[in-house]
């Protein structure tokens, strides 16, 4: 038996054509896929806000079929229409969620109605490279202190909602990574910058020795990533007791004591005086 008649390889012929039939099939079914992505897209296409302004079908179907999207897998299982869960998904994993990317991160828009938000803050929630622009920043994106051992101060910032006028509203939440520094409040919402609320970052150096600390500020928002919203650096410096101040305080404080002692003898003679008048 020659080597290409043996039953493995009559077996192998058969395979590559079976693979070859259903490359066939693939490439016509390529066609009925997409045909079928836009067909099915008409029907839920409307439950979603901003759909115009997110690029419609182009923007959100996807090109293996919409039953293969990730995007509308999780809208089947939110229940088929925009609600709070749907919304809260970050279908194309860029970071932030699919209501983030249509200007409803609550999910409380209702279909039918206007859309919600700013269309030139729309994202497509089904393309992990189309981004909506960052709604929050803090100012000043870094913090110094300085501050006596021991002894308690602050730094004034403030959470800025920056985003293009009718943008979405956000709360937030605020945290640190050490243990000698807090922030005033721990939440609040993002309110426009001629609207914000000056809050403080109170430094507490109580256990701490003189020296340089580093630390961060975080702000967090429902629906953003964390590592989309650049945190704050911040650093505290404990400075050393002056040493040439500490110097010049001790030769006063020797030289006031100087001044008492020899003015004791003086008052001891004049008090000792007086029961001899
Ligand atoms: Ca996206």
């Amino acid at each position: 038996m020659r080597p290409f008649e043996s039953p493995s390889f009559r077996f192998s012929l058969r395979a590559t054509r079976r693979v070859r039939r259903a490359g066939a099939v693939t490439a016509g079914g390529a066609v009925l896929l997409a045909a079928t992505s836009a067909f099915a897209f008409a029907e839920y296409g409307a439950q979603f806000p901003n759909l115009t302004a997110a690029g419609g079908c182009d923007g959100m179907c996807h090109a293996t079929g919409y039953d293969q999207s990730p995007l509308y897998i999780d809208f089947a299982a939110s229940g088929s229409t925009w609600n709070a869960t749907f919304a809260s998904k970050d279908s194309d994993g860029d970071g932030f969620s699919n209501g983030w990317e249509l200007q409803d991160p609550k999910g409380t828009w209702v279909p039918g109605t206007s859309d919600p938000g700013n269309a030139a803050a729309v994202s497509s929630p089904a393309l992990a490279n189309s981004l909506p622009p960052l709604p929050v920043a803090v100012d000043p994106p870094s913090i110094t202190h300085s501050e006596s051992p021991g002894a308690n101060g602050s730094e004034g910032f403030a959470v800025k909602n920056v985003g293009s006028p009718g943008a979405v509203s956000f709360d937030y939440t605020l945290s640190t990574d050490q243990t000698w520094m807090a922030p005033s409040v721990s939440s609040g919402s993002g309110l426009p910058p001629q609207m914000q609320n000056l809050l403080d970052l109170i430094f507490a150096t109580n256990s701490l020795a003189p020296g340089t600390y580093m630390g961060h500020l975080t702000v967090s928002i429902a629906g953003i990533r964390a590592d989309r919203i650049p945190t704050v650096p911040v650093s505290l410096n404990t400075p050393e007791p002056d040493a040439a101040l500490g110097g010049a305080a001790a030769v006063l404080a020797l030289a006031l004591g100087a001044v008492r002692v020899a003015r004791r003898p003086r008052g001891d003679r004049v008090r000792s005086a007086v029961p001899h008048r």
